[in-house]
């Protein structure tokens, strides 16, 4: 199949899955077009079969706003015709979705049918796509593409009861490569993070307001008053200075590092001993699954898909958002004994493995197969 993919190219998670989901079935000998502003973090590297089109706006002094929508819609109906493509595929519906099936209707009235497959990430749902000004193009748009499929059952639910939809919801939820992410012989590097042994508490996300940092620097505190511990924390944001201000005020301060944006997350992860995750919001948690793949369980929130990722007294604990006190509580049940924590590394690597990326990917390939026999019908 020739697939075009439109993404955030940024290290979002949506954009991660799409390029990772991308590159996969470029593997499998389909043809990839990935179509985004910039080249997509991880498509740093010549690959077969992949191709990357920027879509590039006019500047022109009218535009306080340039129209992002339009040109990305116009990208679309040029790759289209001339790399031939069977199906698009676009992640985050916003504006993606919409772009696409403008596209989709210029084609058709050029005699070139193409279905849109829309998969639907978390915030496009529970956060912005709710924005009264983007909630009916959002409905629109879900209940005009060819296919639409969500990362959990808990974005299904989200999305049927916040959006007028009148159509199916798949659920396909996201996945890891275990190529990459894997636990590495790194003890190296755990001398040099944990001279003494401490245990190495980590978080990594983009620093948005819904991932609530704060409450990792709060548990590990606590965490870090009973037992010799490490925090590291990995990403970038519009939060991070703030965090990074009023971490230096607490007592843990000299325990915490920042690390930055960091390009083989899964080395560091390889030398940790628990992930945090306390969102406000979290459709899936990506961050989660990479974290238990490289054998680190998790103290989460319980919101949105986390309890489908992140199984309660298995892979790690689930606590209400913002019950910090509880978090830590969990955290020093599983640190505190090794043996405890070494059954939670284990389970983590095995419900790890029910997201692998090749049953994950066989999925999205048969939700195009079953649109093009939808559309060729
Ligand atoms: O977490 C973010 O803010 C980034 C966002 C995105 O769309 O790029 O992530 C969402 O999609 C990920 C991949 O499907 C999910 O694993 C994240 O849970 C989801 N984030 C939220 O729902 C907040």
């Amino acid at each position: 199949m020739k697939i075009g993919i439109v993404c955030y190219p940024t290290f979002g998670g949506s954009g991660v899955m799409a390029t990772e989901l991308g590159k996969a079935l470029a593997t499998k000998g389909h043809e990839v077009h990935f179509i985004s502003y910039n080249q997509p973090a991880r498509l740093d590297f010549f690959t077969e079969n992949v191709f990357y089109h920027e879509v590039s706006i006019l500047k022109y002094p009218l535009f306080d706003y340039a129209p992002y929508e339009t040109a990305l819609a116009g990208k679309i109906v040029d790759i289209t015709k001339v790399a031939g493509l069977d199906i698009l595929h676009v992640h985050y519906a916003i504006p993606h979705a919409s772009a696409a099936l403008m596209a989709k209707s210029i084609l058709a009235e050029e005699g070139i049918h193409i279905p849109v497959v829309t998969t639907l990430h978390g915030t496009d749902i529970t956060l912005v796509g709710r924005e009264a000004t983007f909630k009916p193009v959002v409905s629109w748009s879900i209940n005009h593409s060819d296919a639409v499929t969500a990362v959990s059952e808990s974005l299904k639910k989200e999305t049927l009861e916040h959006f007028n939809i009148k159509r199916n919801i798949d659920v396909i939820p996201n996945f890891i490569d275990f190529t990459r992410f894997n636990k590495q012989p790194k003890e190296h590097f755990k001398m040099v993070l944990s001279p003494n042994g401490e245990k190495i508490l980590v978080h990594t996300s983009n620093f948005r307001k819904v991932k609530r940092v704060e409450d990792v620097i709060s548990v590990f505190c606590m965490v870090s008053a009973q037992i010799p511990a490490k925090l590291l924390m990995i990403g970038d944001g519009p939060e991070r200075t703030h965090i990074e201000m009023m971490s230096r005020g607490m007592e843990c301060a000299d325990k915490v590092t920042f690390l930055g944006k960091q390009e083989a997350v899964e080395e560091i992860l390889s030398v940790c001993d628990l992930f945090i995750l306390p969102s406000e919001t979290e459709s899936f948690g990506l961050a989660a699954l990479e974290a238990m793949a490289c054998e680190v369980p998790v103290i989460s929130s319980n919101a949105g898909g986390l309890p489908e990722v992140n199984i309660h007294g298995e892979t790690g604990y689930l606590s209400n958002v913002g019950d910090v006190a509880d978090m830590a509580k969990n955290a020093l049940a599983i640190l505190k004994d090794e043996n405890t924590l070494k059954r939670f590394k284990a389970n983590s690597l095995q419900r790890a493995r029910h997201f692998n990326l090749e049953n994950i990917m066989e999925q999205y390939v048969a939700v195009y197969q079953n649109c093009l026999l939808a559309q060729n019908a």
